[in-house]
């Protein structure tokens, strides 16, 4: 415990400032909190009811046991969570993440405590769904989809990641959109050459660009040019949403955020570059908000990048794979890998040209364990 300092408190103008709206802004703000923390409470003014002081929030960032929670009145407050709720849910692990609802107690204009923690109605967790176990680890709460970035040339598209991170939104059953970037350096047919396979399978995507501002949506309008001047079918999908952005390094994900909000002024560039200059190299998934509306959150998750296969029972990753699932129960023995068994009904749907060889190469190649280097935002 740190002595309580004699004078009252001293409050920056720092504090009173709204939601930080970029990491330098956090790292800033989390200085005046640490002022603010240590401080003596006021004592010249009555402290009004838990009732009065009890609002409802979102969990924007986790750093140890301090919670930054964004209020509807666009502030955040640093919270900890109330000693009570620690021991009635000490099992669980992940008792708070970043996207949970949460009702807070105020302690202070600038901090609080986490007093209870809504049901989720979904996770981006590295277990399955369905299983239970305590050990989930949840990495977002409230998750509403996974929005897949890729570049269409530089970096050039790796397809069996892009697999992958389908894997994972299907294996948390949240509805993935692929966003095709770049497309100022291909046009757009060679975009969609690319990832035709893709526009079959039933994933909505985008094709953009996050320098030219321009984009093109396949499901909506086939017979019309991209449309210079906005992102605005981007716009639209992320209005109201909590949006794991997600994808490799160098496909333009900051750029495609900072191009929605300017302000957020997210690092464009190559990460690796600011590594080692006071920035934290390990980091959590953080929330970061869009004036879209209210609630629209896109999350940072560096955890999907480490998402292991090993995670997923290789007996249900074919189920991830939303062309050869219509196939797997159809197969001749219950426990089919669909690698090498006979009378396998994925495999005769390959042979019969109803699902891309390359899709099932990708399949196989997964359930034998191949990896990737998958770096930061
Ligand atoms: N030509 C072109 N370059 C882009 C586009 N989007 C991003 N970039 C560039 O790609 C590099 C990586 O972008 P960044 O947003 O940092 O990628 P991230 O690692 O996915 O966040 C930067 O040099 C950007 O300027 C785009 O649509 N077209
Ligand atoms: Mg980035
Ligand atoms: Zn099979």
């Amino acid at each position: 415990m740190r002595p309580k300092p004699a004078r009252p408190p001293t409050r920056t103008n720092r504090m009173e400032s709204p939601l930080p709206r970029n990491t330098d802004a956090y790292e800033l703000w989390d200085e005046a909190y640490e002022e603010d923390y240590f401080d003596a409470p006021a004592k010249s003014k009555p402290k009004p009811k838990k009732k009065e002081r009890t609002i409802d929030g979102v969990v924007v960032r986790a750093r140890g046991h301090h919670y930054d929670v964004a209020t509807s009145d666009d502030k955040v407050i640093s919270c900890r969570v109330r000693g009570r709720l620690l021991q009635e849910r000490a099992k669980d692990l992940t008792l708070v993440a970043v996207g949970d609802r949460v009702k807070i107690v105020l302690e202070g204009r600038r901090k609080g405590q986490i007093d209870s923690v809504e049901e989720r109605e979904s996770t981006l967790s590295r277990q399955l769904p369905g299983t239970n176990r305590p050990s989930e680890d949840v990495i977002v709460a409230n998750p509403d989809q996974v929005l897949v970035v890729f570049s269409v040339q530089d970096p050039e598209p790796h397809l069996r990641m892009l697999d992958r991170f389908l894997v994972v939104a299907e294996a948390n059953e949240l509805p993935a959109v692929i966003v095709a970037n770049k497309i100022d350096l291909t046009g757009l047919d060679k975009a969609r050459e690319i990832l035709l396979l893709y526009e079959g399978l039933g994933y909505p995507i985008l094709y953009v660009s996050a320098t030219e501002a321009i984009e093109f949506d396949p499901n909506r309008s086939p017979a019309n040019p991209p449309r210079p001047g906005g992102l605005d079918q981007l716009r639209r999908l992320l209005t109201g949403k909590l949006t794991v952005v997600t994808g490799p390094s160098g496909v333009g994900k900051s750029a495609l955020i900072n191009a929605l909000h300017p302000q957020l002024n997210l690092r464009v560039g190559d990460l690796r570059s600011f590594e080692g200059k006071g920035r934290h190299t390990t980091r959590n998934a953080q929330l970061f908000q869009l004036p879209l509306g209210d609630n629209t959150f896109v999350a940072d998750t560096p955890g999907i990048r480490e998402l292991g296969l090993y995670e997923i029972d290789p007996g249900s990753l074919c189920f991830f794979y939303v062309d050869l699932k219509p196939f797997v129960n159809e197969c001749h023995f219950p426990n089919c890998t669909h690698d090498h068994e006979p009378n396998c009904a994925v495999r005769q749907a390959v042979a019969d040209g109803k699902v891309s060889p390359v899709r099932y190469d990708s399949y196989v190649r997964l359930l034998n364990g191949e990896s990737f280097q998958l770096d930061e935002w």
